[in-house]
């Protein structure tokens, strides 16, 4: 099963701002400073020929009465971590292969539902239930069947193609839907009159490999639907977080700082554990009457340190704080890399220091060393029984 979300970053803005709805919405950049590139538009504005990648300029002049919005990835990150939970509840190996689709091996989980229509709708209401957006589905005998299905009645589709199906399905199709087809070989193609998969199935596999190499085999058994991939589950963690329900609402900023600190400690430690950087920060807020914020910053280098982590999630955090009572503070890092890039700033002392608080707290498998902010500024109700020793 391949789900890929209707008009992602457009379709969360109509969900959570109900006048945009209907409307020809244009995510990427703003109408009055036209610079940047279109992320994606809703599909009022496809009409009008606007499209994902095409210049701001170019969708103004097309649908000037479009309504332009910056977007905030932070918000779409988290919709789309919640999606991904939706489909850990389907089936046990799930690939994300973008921040709005994933591939679902659903091979054995197909008798848990009646037929596999009603199992496409299941996934799509659970998608429904759990973050009141759209999803297209595709269900093949394998992921480039898949891929092809989910994307072809969209939006709110649901594709099924049988195995029997597949050949006749396939056929009319241009070739360029094909992975792996750009411009260069599709133009090759179009020379020899070569046009549709059905077209393709002319050419013999030598005369392919002939011409395309490695490239002509998959060519050859892809016009066939023939895909021996595996959904493979990413091994690599793509974020990492940690976040605190307080049991009374907090509204001391002072102890919001504190507890922040502690989480930055905790993801921070793991994120070095792995060997790990880190280049988007994120912070969460659950207000009293559970209305939920999370704001993000990308960082031009990728950081692991505490103090680099704190200094942008509490840039983050008094940016976004207001008097409203508090339930729930979080804090994640997401866009994982295995690189240092050591900075020109970076601090070689605080480095060992680091290394050094890591080693202990480690070895004695508890936080025994901790950074003054964790704890100085807390009320004496929020801190822990065992006090830690204070440095830095
Ligand atoms: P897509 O799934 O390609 O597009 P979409 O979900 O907006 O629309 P569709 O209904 O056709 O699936 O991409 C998912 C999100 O990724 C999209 O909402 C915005 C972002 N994106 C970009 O920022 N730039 C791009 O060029 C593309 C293609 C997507
Ligand atoms: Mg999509």
């Amino acid at each position: 099963m391949h789900v890929d979300m209707d008009s992602f970053f457009a379709s969360v803005e109509q969900r959570d701002r109900p006048e945009l709805k209907g409307k020809p919405v244009i995510i990427g950049g703003q109408k009055d400073s036209p610079r940047g590139v279109v992320s994606t538009c809703s599909y009022e504005a496809r009409k009008f020929g606007v499209h994902s990648a095409m210049p701001i300029s170019q969708a103004v002049k097309l649908c000037p009465h479009g309504i332009f919005l910056p977007g905030d990835h932070g918000k779409y990150e988290a919709v789309s971590r919640e999606i991904r939970q939706v489909f850990d509840q389907f089936s046990p190996i799930v690939e994300s292969i973008s921040i709005d689709e994933a591939f679902l091996d659903m091979t054995g989980c197909e008798h848990l539902h009646a037929d596999l229509k009603t199992m496409g709708n299941s996934v799509k209401r659970a998608i429904y239930n759990s973050v009141a957006l759209t999803a297209s589905v595709g269900i093949g005998p394998n992921k480039f069947i898949a891929k092809l299905a989910s994307d072809y009645r969209k939006p709110d589709g649901l594709t099924i193609v049988a195995p029997h199906e597949v050949k006749e399905w396939l056929a009319p199709m241009q070739v360029n839907r094909i992975w792996g087809i750009g411009e260069k070989t599709a133009g090759i193609l179009a020379t020899w009159q070569i046009r549709t998969i059905e077209d393709l199935r002319r050419c013999s596999e030598s005369s392919l490999v002939q011409h395309f190499g490695k490239q002509g085999r998959n060519l050859y058994l892809l016009a066939r639907g023939i895909d021996h991939r595996p959904v493979e589950p990413e091994t690599e963690a793509k974020s990492m977080g940690k976040e605190t329900t307080f049991t009374e609402d907090v509204t001391n900023i002072d102890t919001l700082r504190q507890v922040l600190a502690n989480l930055v400690a905790m993801v921070g430690v793991r994120l070095r554990r792995h060997a790990l950087w880190a280049r988007t920060i994120t912070v969460k807020l659950r207000y009293s009457d559970f209305t939920t914020i999370t704001r993000s910053m990308s960082l031009p280098e990728p950081v692991n340190s505490d103090d680099d982590i704190f200094r942008v999630a509490d840039h983050l955090f008094q940016e976004n704080v207001t008097t409203a009572p508090i339930r729930l503070i979080g804090m994640y890092v997401s866009q994982l890399t295995t690189v240092a890039q050591s900075s020109l700033f970076a601090d070689p002392r605080q480095d060992k220091l680091t290394e050094l608080m890591d080693q202990l707290n480690t070895r004695y498998d508890r936080p025994i060393l901790r950074k003054g902010r964790e704890f100085e500024l807390a009320s004496p109700k929020h801190r822990k029984a065992e006090g830690p020793t204070s440095i830095g």
